[in-house]
This record gives structure tokens, sequence and C-alpha cells, in this order.
């Protein structure tokens, strides 16, 4: 099995004026199918031909050296990006509801509060990486960053809720 790049989940244009239409493009079409090949090509023959991606990465350390630093950025690079066109919506954005708003009055204090320190977060990101917000395995949502296409599935049990790349490609 290899992977494949997954059709975004609305138009290229559909995020303008906050992501343009040719953004899109290179960000979807070049970046995301670049990482799909050189992953597709590292595992071509080995036994993670089948695994999931997040499986993958929550046992990085444990996967050859020779092709560790591959399944890192490019798996990493392919499982955030897939992540991330569908966090993204024409029709999205606001406060959510339900659990989520519960837990994030609970952790943050309120949604306001939440942007506010996702944002510094964000901004504070030192070179190339993401901003996440996650669920650890004990329910508590934390906010924090990783370089390149390092991600939350590399650190067991957390998961991610909502990701920003802050690749200078990405905006
Ligand atoms: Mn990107």
């Amino acid at each position: 099995m290899s992977f494949e790049l997954p059709k975004l989940p609305y138009a290229y244009d559909a995020l303008e004026p906050f992501l343009d239409e040719q953004t899109m493009h290179i960000h979807h079409q070049n970046h995301h199918a670049t990482y799909i090949s050189k992953l597709n090509n590292a595992i071509k023959g080995t036994e993670f031909e089948n695994i999931d991606i997040p499986t993958l990465l929550g046992k990085l350390y444990k996967t050859p050296k020779k092709i560790r630093g591959t399944l890192r950025n490019s798996g990493g690079g392919h499982i955030n990006h897939s992540l991330f066109w569908k966090m993204m919506s024409p029709q999205g954005g606001g406060a959510p509801n339900g659990e989520l708003a519960t837990a994030i009055d609970r952790e943050f204090g309120d949604f306001k509060h939440f942007q506010k320190t996702f944002c510094e977060i964000a901004l504070a990101h030192s070179g190339s990486g993401w901003a996440w917000l996650v669920q650890k395995l004990d329910a508590k949502l934390h906010i924090y960053s990783t370089p390149n296409q390092d991600n939350p599935f590399m650190q067991t049990g957390d998961m991610p809720l909502l990701g920003l790349d802050l690749w200078e490609h990405a905006y």
C-alpha cells in the first residue's frame, strides 16, 4: 500500500482572502505531494508499508535509523497537512460548543483567552513548525508548538485537536 494525496475538501480558492489560490495549489500539490512521495519511497518493501501514520510516529524511535529522518519529516508532513486541510473551512470559524467549549473554558478561562494564548505560542515559535491544541491522556488540553513537521503523535497519548502550520509557505 502506498499513501495518496487526499483531495482538498474545498476549492483551491475557497479560503480567500485568508489563503490565496496559488498558495493553496503550491502547498497541496507541491509540498504535501512531495512529503507523500518521499514517504512512499522510504517505506517501500519495509514493515511500515501498511501502518497508519500516528502509529508509525508513536514508535518513531524504534524505526531503522536509515529511514527515521524521512519518516519523521515526510510522515509528519503528510499527517500534519492531511489534518490541516480538514481543520480549515470556508464556512468555519467562531467559538466551538459542546464538550470542547467546556474543556476550553475549564483550561483557559474562556474562548478569547484560549485564542490569545494560542496566538502567543504560535508567534513565539522560532523558525518553521506548528502550533497545536492537544488533548492529553488525562483529558486536559494543552497548547504547544513543535519544530518542522514534528507533531503531537510523537508524544505518547497526545491527540491534536487544532494545528496551525507556521511555515512561511502556509500564509
Ligand atoms: Mn505546510
